[in-house]
Order: structure tokens, then sequence, then C-alpha cells
């Protein structure tokens, strides 16, 4: 007899989709799982005889098999096929059952089909879900956005499931409809600029002639330090790989071409709709791109010149100087992000509460670590807080960094090592504290080509001068 009354019900078993089906049903709720192609659902259950699950063969019999209100989550690829999937499950769903969308959706989308189905007489939560194949087994951090009272209802499903960290859960209700994916495309542009940053610190090393072996010493001794996180301890592990073929660091023969998904691109294009800047995540997507044009750098190598990299380094004093730009870049893109949130908060009345979005993100998803615990504080002291790099706690560490991170960059240009993201975080970090920049000239040029007209420095706010500029004979 199949059953009728499951806990919960999960469409589109790729790896994500049976890694949470397998954390659900651990923590003793009965599962329900659907997929298109169903010789996959069958080799799935077959697989995990003993456990509470149901693999369904039609959507008729999936939905039959959960208890009301029934909770379904699809786990399908984001775009096209969620609508598609959407659209077969209407005739089958009742008014009050929740659909949950866990893919990795773009937040407009989100907000479209959360009208949609509320219009039905459904529920619909859009939930960021980030931790890769072993966060989704064993406990992610869950980004969920929709009404408060669904969140509710899915509250004991989310908090059984989610990563802990010191006991608390790894989820918190983000906001209405699309706000938990718009959060879950901001932690992906935080991830984008976190492992650049990474990389750029590779590279230095490498420039100095370190070892893979040493570098993964040096970013295991970091892991066990204030930049301990998630991304930084599988670097230490990454380097540390041998080919089985050669017995040559792994990373030695993997090509650099990076890939891309594209929430990394959705983060730049939100940030320049709201003109905020997010150079760091930025300068980190741009690097993907760049490295992506293999043969035309391979070409150009041959062509361009640059110096002839001589770092000739004090090696400990090269790791503790690293050490400090990757931190100050890190709480620079941070910053940013930050940013972004909030202004897209304010615009869309999302109420996001940062501390707690930063306190979800300790455990789970990719860019965990241990100083998001600082920036839950920085919060916490001043819930209206402009500016992360103002918080006591990082406005005192970046001027304690700084003359390293100045340093380092300065080192990289002068050898010709690229390092847009320490560099970008660098420039922003010097524009922002800059109390006067060379706007004024640039005031002085479009008033000058377009009669956009100035303010003076000597004057009140708000007045607006035109200047009759000398006439230009080419
Ligand atoms: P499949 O096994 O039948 O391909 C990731 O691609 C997951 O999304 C897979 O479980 C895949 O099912 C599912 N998926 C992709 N496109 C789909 C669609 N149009 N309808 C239903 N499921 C889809």
């Amino acid at each position: 007899m199949p059953p009728s009354n499951n806990d919960f019900g999960l469409i589109g078993l790729a790896v994500m989709g049976q890694n949470l089906v397998l954390n659900v049903a651990s923590r003793g709720f009965g599962v329900s799982v659907y997929n298109r192609t169903p010789e996959v659902t069958a080799a799935f259950v077959a697989r995990h005889p003993g456990q509470r699950l149901f693999g369904a063969a039609t959507l008729p019999e999936f939905v039959a098999s959960l208890a009301r209100p029934r909770k379904v989550m699809l786990m399908v690829k984001a775009g096209s096929a969620v609508d598609a999937v959407i659209e077969q499950l209407l005739p089958l769903l009742e008014p009050g059952d929740i659909v949950i969308d866990g893919g990795n959706s773009l937040y407009t989308d989100t907000e479209r089909r959360d009208a949609w189905l509320t219009g039905l007489g459904l529920r619909f939560i859009g939930a960021g879900v980030s931790g890769g194949e072993e966060g989704a087994r064993k406990g992610p951090a869950i980004m969920p956005g929709g009404p408060a009272s669904t969140w509710d209802v899915m509250r004991p499903v989310f908090e059984a499931i989610a990563a802990k960290v010191d006991g608390t859960p790894c989820v918190v209700h983000i906001g209405p409809g699309g706000a938990g994916h718009y959060v879950k495309m901001i932690h992906n542009g935080i991830e984008y600029g976190d492992m650049q940053l990474i990389c750029e610190a590779y590279a230095l090393f490498q420039a100095a002639g370190f070892s893979a072996d040493e570098m993964a010493a040096v970013f295991e001794q970091w892991n066990a330090g204030e930049l301990q996180s998630y991304l930084i301890q599988i670097t230490a592990k990454a380097l540390a790989q041998k080919d089985t073929e050669t017995g040559r660091p792994l990373v030695d023969l993997i090509l650099d071409k990076a890939g891309q998904k594209g929430t990394g691109q959705w983060t730049l294009l939100n940030a320049a709709e709201n003109a905020v800047v997010i150079s760091t995540i930025n300068a980190a997507v741009e690097a993907r791109v760049l490295s992506s044009q293999k043969a035309q750098r391979v070409a150009a190598s041959t062509q361009l010149h640059g110096p002839v990299a001589d770092l000739a380094p004090h090696k400990a004093a090269l790791v503790a100087q690293v050490h400090d730009a990757l931190y100050a870049s890190k709480v620079v893109s941070y910053a940013q992000g930050l940013d972004l949130m909030r202004t897209m908060s304010e615009k869309k009345q999302w109420a996001l509460d940062l501390g707690a979005i930063a306190r979800i993100w300790r455990g789970g998803c990719i860019i965990r670590a241990r100083f998001l615990n600082r920036i839950t504080e920085a919060y916490a002291q001043d819930p209206q807080l402009a500016n992360l790099m103002l918080a006591p706690f990082f406005r005192d560490l970046l001027n304690r960094t700084q003359l390293h991170w100045r340093a380092v960059v300065a080192l990289a240009v002068q050898n010709g090592i690229a390092v847009p993201a320490f560099s970008a975080s660098l420039a922003y970090y010097d524009s922002f504290r800059s109390a006067r920049l060379p706007a004024n000239l640039l005031q002085a040029q479009r008033d000058f080509f377009g009669a956009h007209t100035y303010e003076r420095i000597d004057k009140p706010a708000g007045q607006w001068f035109h200047t009759d500029w000398p006439e230009v004979i080419e």
C-alpha cells in the first residue's frame, strides 16, 4: 500500500535533491520522491532500503502520498523546468498546499511564481539552499523567502535538516517573496569573491617559489586562525592532493579555465541596477571570464610583456603580508555584499536582518567561516550600520592590516602578477575613506561639454552653477 500521509515530498533527484531527501528522511520524516525520469527514482529508492522513502512513478501517485497541507519541494534545474513542474503539479494540488523551490532560481522568477501560486490559493516558498552535495546530506544553510505564516509551517522541517552551529540551526526566515533566493544570490557572489581572493594569494605564493605542499601548510595554518573557513580548508586539501598518475600536485595539472553558472553575473547586474559598488565580486566574476579565454591569453603571453617576476621573498614575511591582504580584502567584499543587500532590503521593504543572515552563513554553506560571528556582532551593536568597514572590529582590523595589504598589491603590480580582487578591494577602501575625491574635476568636465552644472564647496548644497568655459579650437 502506498503511503497517504508522508510529511514531505521532493521532486528532482539530481545530486542535491537526492542528498536533501536522505537528510530529511534521516530526521524521522516520511518522504515521497518523484523524478521526471522514473528509472532515476526507482534506482535511488532501491539504493536506500530501510529509509521511510516512497518512490512515486507518477505525479498523481506522488501527490496522493502526502499529508495535507502538502509540502512539495522542487530541486529541478533553475529556469523553465521549475515552471514546467509547477504547471504539472497545479491540477493535483489543493488550496493551502505548499510548494518550495529549493533550486538556484533568479529572485525575480521567484517573485513571479509567488504571485502566480498565491493567486491560485497555494503557498510558495523560494528557498536558497547552500552547501553542495555534502551540505545537502548533512545539513545545508537554508535561506527561505515567502510569507511568515508559511515559514511557520515549514520551520520544523527546515530547522531539522539545516546545519547547526553552537546548537543554532543555519536557517532563518529571510523575508517575503524573492528575498530568500536574492540572499542566496548574494551568498554566491560573495563566494566568488572569497574564492578569487584565495586564488590571488596562491598566485603570489607560486610566483615566490612556494611548493604546493608549502602552500598547503600555509592554508592549513590559516585555517586554524582568524581566516578559518570551509574554502580555506578545502584549498589546503586541494593543494596537498597528488595526481595518482604522475605523482605531481594535482593542481599543477588542472587547466586554468574557470567555469560559472551565472549567479555571480546576476549579482553584478543587480548591483549595477541599484548603483551599489561590489568591485571585489565584480573582479572575481571578471577573473573567471578572462581565465576562460585561455587561447587568447596564451597567444598574448608572447606579445605583451611584463616584468620578470622577482619576489625574492622572506617566506614567513610574505605569508604574514598575504594573510592580512586576504583578510582585509575579504572584509571589503562582505561590506560590499551587505551594502547591496541593505539597499535592496530598503527598496523592496524586505526588512532583511543582516546580522541573522551572517549567522546562518556560519554553517552548512560554502562561505561558512569563523569571522561571520563578527558580522553578526557588528549588526547586534548597531542594526543601522551603514557600512561594515565602520563597525569597530572591522575598522580596527582594516587600520591594522592596511600596510601589509598595500605591500602585497604593490609587490604584485611590480611583478606583473594580476591581483584584481585584492586591488579592487584596496581601491574601494581608499575611495571610501577619502573625504575628497577627484570628482570635482569630473564635474568640471561634465559642465564643460554638457552644461550639467556643479555644486561648490563654498556655497550651500543644492545650489547649482554653470561656467561659460572657453571655446575649444581643434
Ligand atoms: P531528469 O533526471 O529527468 O533529467 C536536475 O537537472 C534535475 O531537474 C533532474 O532531476 C532532472 O530530471 C530535473 N529536470 C530538469 N528539467 C526538468 C523538466 N523540464 N521537468 C522535470 N524535471 C526536470
